[in-house]
């Protein structure tokens, strides 16, 4: 199979580390979504990142839909997240917090490359809705003595904090204070030591034309 896109993405990089973790062989197309959107394209319409391209040819769009076919493919005994219960719950309103703030970082970076002046009312709205996302977080990594959320293991919850974290870190630099979230940053730091997100990364770098 292959994944298309860039791991300056977050969402690319928790599919990414998804799929090593679970030990499922993959080719990485490092498309960019502006620069090879023509690329993209044939494979999925949305010109979007991350795009899997399965074995048979199935294309499968966005990281909700992609990390649900890799939980099946693995099983619920290995998959990244409880098959239910209270842990299943907890682990998806964190996933959706941190997948939105995700969401609306980039429309944070995508305002400040596409548009010559910012919509400043849209801009205020999104860091709040960021800050606030990522306010609710801190709040259940820090109720948590755990390495991970969920005890020794790490899941995707844990994966897609620790993506979003270095994405506003890194993309928004000047724009939010990372040390106004001190367990989320730590949890950053644990997972960023793991040879699995030292791998599957790349620094990010504004590659949309104005
Ligand atoms: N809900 C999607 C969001 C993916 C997303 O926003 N990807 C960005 C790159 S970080 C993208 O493709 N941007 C180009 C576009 O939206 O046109 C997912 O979870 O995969």
């Amino acid at each position: 199979m292959q994944l298309i896109g860039q791991y300056d993405s977050p969402f690319v990089r928790r599919v990414a580390i998804a799929l090593r973790l679970y030990g499922i062989a993959f080719e990485h197309w490092p498309w960019s979504t502006f620069g090879d959107a023509d690329r993209i394209a044939p494979f999925n319409p949305l010109r979007r990142v991350p795009t899997l391209v399965l074995d048979d040819g199935t294309v499968i769009a966005d990281s909700w839909a992609i990390i649900d076919i890799l939980d099946q493919m693995v099983g619920p005994e290995r998959a990244l997240i409880a098959a239910s219960g209270p842990d299943r719950l907890e682990a998806m309103r964190l996933i959706g917090l941190a997948a939105g703030a995700a969401d609306k970082s980039v429309a944070l970076v995508y305002e400040r490359v596409l548009r010559d002046a910012p919509l400043e009312a849209w801009v205020a709205r999104c860091r709040g809705q960021v800050g606030g996302a990522l306010d609710l977080i801190e709040a259940a990594r820090a109720s948590r003595a755990s390495p991970w959320l969920f005890g020794d293991r790490i899941g995707h919850a844990d994966i897609i904090l620790a993506a979003v974290g270095r994405f506003v870190g890194e993309a928004l630099e000047g724009v939010f204070d990372m040390g106004a979230w001190p367990a989320l940053a730590a949890h950053c730091a644990r997972a960023e030591a793991m040879a699995e997100f030292q791998e599957l990364s790349q620094p990010f770098k504004v590659a949309a034309p104005k």
